[in-house]
């Protein structure tokens, strides 16, 4: 190891994880957590992604700046996504940030539970504006009136438009980096066709494109379901979802919506066209989004006590290579070994990078790059270098192995897939261990109580789930509908709601939520 002069990291803190000297004391390295992710999940997690910075906190309360570290993850969510949904010809659009009073106000049943959370901009210098404009909370009458003015027969339809942008929703409670902050980005989908049916098949291959975002990429597992009466988008028809689980606070989190909005829009804007037959008629609208939420889940449910622990397929760095000097070893020579690997690994496309830092000692480079979350580290000592191989060590499970100089492209590749199935493996596996059929009250209330995720038989009345709503309140907030899985279990005659005892019409996912 290195240990000696101009090794010590600029910043000290209370905690010292990882670098020992060669002397074999701790040394005060100002890396590593000083909250644990059972101890305090909330301290935790704002501690990983400062730390693995992914972000940094900011003046105005509920905005945060994603660094690099967060925009890549978000710009290889994108690179899948995009292309996808050009697959289905839905075109790329901008719509501008403010919207007007009259124009927000025009669908007063969908924006009046939300009015709360909109911002407005009231001034330009010194002067007050004639009248104050809201900045988007999301665009659907910003984009509809156009749709009006677009779409005349039925040749102008399917309409189909995306846009990737930010939106302001001033939220009150309890500001969460990715999870709730005050401006996010996303993509939201807006489109409109001449019939229900067309409609209907596009919210479901949306929601497929989500489900493989959280599983393929971030390696998150989810329930693709329907939301109940209660939890919908209150302006469309019925609301699809993704639906996330987070084991350690025993929250569900929706991770993407896929509305069907019906023709509700459509009345409020008149967006009719001319059919085949000559007729006027309305147009069938669907709306959907993802955000940067997704990625503020994937780091809840991988991360651990050592920091951030990322999915190989979004990782901005796969494989850190470290040279480990020693002593009276040829420093040039492990280095030089170094850079050949990252130059072999990057020739195969894999995202490989050197840290080669001599102010640092090795032991603090490992904590470094664990707090940050690459999944794999390559570390090439004098024992390594004379022997013509490496020594990888998994980010997720901390398994070390040797791999022969000769293997290094195979056996790498091999081992990223691995970790990237490995991860959702075992985070499905927490997640449905979590998972508690409960078929009365007491067992639901019991259920609740040890942070499960409940799925529940339910006769899917919105009064029933308000009560349940009122009968669980308490300071951790209620338990409500997560959504109703597309997979459902056999449902016997004869079963009952385990809330109302009335017949049970569904198996539906109860929990709080974020
Ligand atoms: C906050 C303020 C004003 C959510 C809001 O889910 C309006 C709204 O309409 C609002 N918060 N919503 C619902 C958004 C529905 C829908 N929009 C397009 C989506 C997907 C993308």
């Amino acid at each position: 190891m290195a240990g000696g002069k101009g090794d010590k990291p600029a910043k000290s803190d209370k905690s010292a994880a990882g670098a020992k000297s060669s002397k074999g004391r701790k040394k005060e390295t100002g890396l590593g957590l000083t909250n644990t992710k059972d101890g305090n999940f909330g301290e935790w997690y704002s501690e990983v992604v400062t730390k693995g910075e992914m972000i940094e906190y900011y003046e105005i309360s509920g905005c945060y700046i994603l660094r690099p570290w967060t925009m890549t993850i978000w710009e290889i969510m994108q690179n899948f996504f995009d292309p996808e949904i050009k697959k289905m010809k839905i075109k790329t659009c901008y719509f501008p940030l403010f919207v007007s009073n009259n124009v927000l106000q025009k669908e007063k049943d969908h924006i009046e539970g939300f009015a709360p959370e909109v911002a407005w901009v009231t001034r330009s210098g010194d002067s007050d504006l004639e009248v104050p404009i809201a900045i988007r909370p999301t665009s659907e009458t910003v984009m509809y009136p156009y749709f009006s003015k677009w779409i005349r027969g039925h040749r102008d339809l399917p309409l189909k438009l995306n846009q990737w942008c930010n939106v302001v929703r001033w939220e009150f409670s309890n500001p969460t980096p990715f999870i709730r902050s005050r401006e996010f980005l996303w993509q939201e989908g807006h489109t409109a066709f001449a019939t229900k049916e067309e409609a209907d098949t596009e919210v479901l291959e949306i929601l497929e494109l989500y489900r493989r975002l959280y599983e393929e990429y971030l390696a998150v597992p989810v329930v693709k379901g329907k939301k109940s009466e209660m939890e919908k988008f209150a302006g469309g028809l019925y609301t699809t979802s993704v639906e996330a689980f987070i084991p350690n606070t025993g929250r569900g989190v929706q991770g993407a919506t896929s509305h069907c909005l019906g023709q509700n829009f459509a009345k409020m804007f008149d967006i009719n066209f001319e059919d085949e037959k000559g007729e006027k008629a309305m147009v069938w609208q669907n709306s959907w989004a993802y955000s940067t939420r997704t990625i503020g889940v994937m780091v809840m449910v991988h991360g651990d006590d050592k920091g951030l622990v990322l999915p190989p397929k979004v990782s901005a760095v796969q494989v850190i290579v470290i040279h480990v000097p020693y002593k009276d070893a040829d420093v040039k020579e492990i280095m030089n070994a170094c850079t050949s690997t990252v130059k072999t690994l990057c020739d195969l496309g894999i995202r490989a990078e050197a840290d080669l830092r001599e102010n640092y000692p090795p032991g603090w480079k490992y904590s470094h790059w664990e707090m940050k979350g690459v999944p794999l580290r390559i570390e090439i000592g004098p024992k390594d270098f004379a022997n013509n191989q490496v020594r990888a060590v998994r980010r997720d499970n901390g398994e070390k192995i040797d791999i022969p100089m000769a293997d290094l492209a195979d056996k790498v590749k091999g081992m990223l897939d691995t970790i990237q199935q490995s991860m959702f493996d075992v985070a499905k596996q927490k997640r449905d261990a979590c998972i508690q059929v409960t078929k009365t009250w007491d067992e639901f209330i019991e259920a609740l109580g040890q942070k499960k995720l409940i799925l529940a038989p339910w006769c899917d009345e919105e009064e029933v789930e308000k009560e349940v709503k009122t009968k669980t309140k308490g300071e951790t907030g209620a338990a409500k509908t997560l959504c109703s899985p597309f997979e459902q279990p056999e449902l016997p005659e004869g079963t009952l709601c385990f809330a109302s005892g009335k017949p049970a019409k569904k198996w539906t996912y109860w929990g709080r939520s974020y």
